[in-house]
Formats: C-alpha cells, structure tokens, sequence
C-alpha cells in the first residue's frame, strides 16, 4: 500500500523542529517505516538550493527567481526522494511543503496564488499531503522564541508585517481545507502543544 504523507507547516519559531521527532516517535510507534525529510532541501542538488534561498548572498532576488526555486528544489526532492518512498509504502514526513509557498511566496510575496497553483500542478501531478499540521501562533510570540536561536536568515529577515501576512496565508489554506489542516494552537507549552498533536495523529491513523 501507497505511504501516506505528512507536512508540518508554521510561521517562525512555531515549533516544528521542537515537535517533528516526537510525531516521528508517534508514527514509528504504530509500526509505520517514516521518511523523514524537508523543504527546501531534502536532496543534495535541494539543500544546495537552500543556501541559495536561505543565504544573505543573493538578499534582492526577484520574488520569481525565489518562487521558480522553491519548485525546482521540490521538483528534484519529489522525483528522487518523496515519490520512490511512498510507492515502496513508507510514509513521509516533511518539515514544510507547497503551502508553505503559498503562504510566504503568495501571501507574503505577493504572488498571485493562481500562478503558485500551476506550478504546483506542473511539478506534482495530482500528489498533496494527506495531513498538515499547521502550528499556528502569534507573531510576537514566534519571533521572540526564534530570536533566541542563531542569527537570522533572508527570511527571518523581513519586516513584521511580512510575517502577518504569511500566518493569514496559512490560516486562509487552513480555512479552505479543514479535512486534509489540522491547525495546532503552537503558543501554549511544549506538552499541551505536544497533547494536541497526538489526538491529530491517533485520529488519523484511526
Ligand atoms: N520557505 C518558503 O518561503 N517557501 C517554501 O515553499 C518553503 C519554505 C518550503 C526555511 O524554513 C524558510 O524557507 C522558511 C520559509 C521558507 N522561512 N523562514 N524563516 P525552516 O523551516 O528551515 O525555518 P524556520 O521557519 O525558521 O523554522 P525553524 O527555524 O526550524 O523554527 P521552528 O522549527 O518552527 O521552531 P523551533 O526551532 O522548534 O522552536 C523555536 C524556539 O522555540 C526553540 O528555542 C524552542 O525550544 C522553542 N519552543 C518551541 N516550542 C515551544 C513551546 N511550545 N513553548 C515554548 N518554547 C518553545
């Protein structure tokens, strides 16, 4: 049987790199075999990608060029990694995916989402998560916990309102579509976070 895939998606700081071993855990506990991966990255030609995207090298690039790479990275990330592990049967689980495009690159961009839909239909074919987690949180909230890790990368870099706009983008997509986005309130304590977590993944595998 076809794996199933998992994203976590959130604005800075919300919690996925505290949370995603622990959903790992809860997976692996039900016997399921995870893949665990992210975006942008996931593959050498991908992470190679993320310094470019990441980095204050290329501070400036036109909202298309970091658009056009975003794909190109998950192109390579599907073709060589996401798509061979779910037809073996192992579920995958990845630190962001194409709503975390929509969100920065549609609502914080600005880029029409029109536009950010073909090319995810052009580059996926007809392949969306079957679960998102979606750890929403206030934005003061997030950028004060973030603020206390390491210097700020080109996005960590932009203004307050940026950040405002791309949590409306991801609550919008959460709005859309409750089936596939289960939005986790990420402000509350790491266990009540945690807690949530888990009734979203044991109604899932249910
Ligand atoms: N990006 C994009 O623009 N378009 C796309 O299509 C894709 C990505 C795929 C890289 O993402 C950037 O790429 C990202 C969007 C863009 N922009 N940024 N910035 P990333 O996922 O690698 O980077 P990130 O968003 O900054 O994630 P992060 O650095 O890994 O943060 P996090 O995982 O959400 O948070 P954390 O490291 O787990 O927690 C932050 C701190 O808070 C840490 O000290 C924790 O101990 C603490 N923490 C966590 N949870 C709690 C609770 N519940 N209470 C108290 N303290 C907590």
């Amino acid at each position: 049987m076809r794996g199933r895939f998992i994203t976590v998606e959130g604005g800075e700081g919300a919690g996925k790199s505290s949370n995603l071993d622990f959903i790992r855990q809860l997976l692996e506990a039900s016997g399921k075999q995870v893949l665990f991966t992210r975006e942008p990255g996931g593959t050498e030609l991908g992470e190679a990608i993320r310094e470019l995207l990441l980095g204050h090298k290329h501070t400036g690039m036109a909202d298309d060029s970091e658009l056009l790479l975003m794909f190109a990275a998950r192109a390579e990330h599907l073709h060589r990694k996401i798509k061979p592990a779910l037809i073996e049967g192992t579920w995958v689980l990845c630190d962001r995916f194409t709503d975390a495009t929509y969100a920065y690159q549609g609502a914080g961009r600005g880029i029409e989402l029109s536009r950010i839909a073909q090319l995810e239909q052009w580059v996926q074919g007809d392949l969306r998560p079957d679960l998102t987690l979606l750890l929403d949180l206030p934005i003061e909230i997030g950028l004060e916990r973030a603020g206390k890790r390491s210097a700020p990368d080109r996005f960590e870099s932009e203004a307050l309102h940026f950040f405002e706009t791309v949590r409306s983008g991801y609550r919008e997509i959460a709005k859309q579509q409750p089936q596939r986005v289960k939005v986790i309130d990420a402000s509350v304590p790491l266990p009540d976070v945690q807690r949530q977590i888990t009734a979203v993944i044991e109604q899932f595998l249910a």
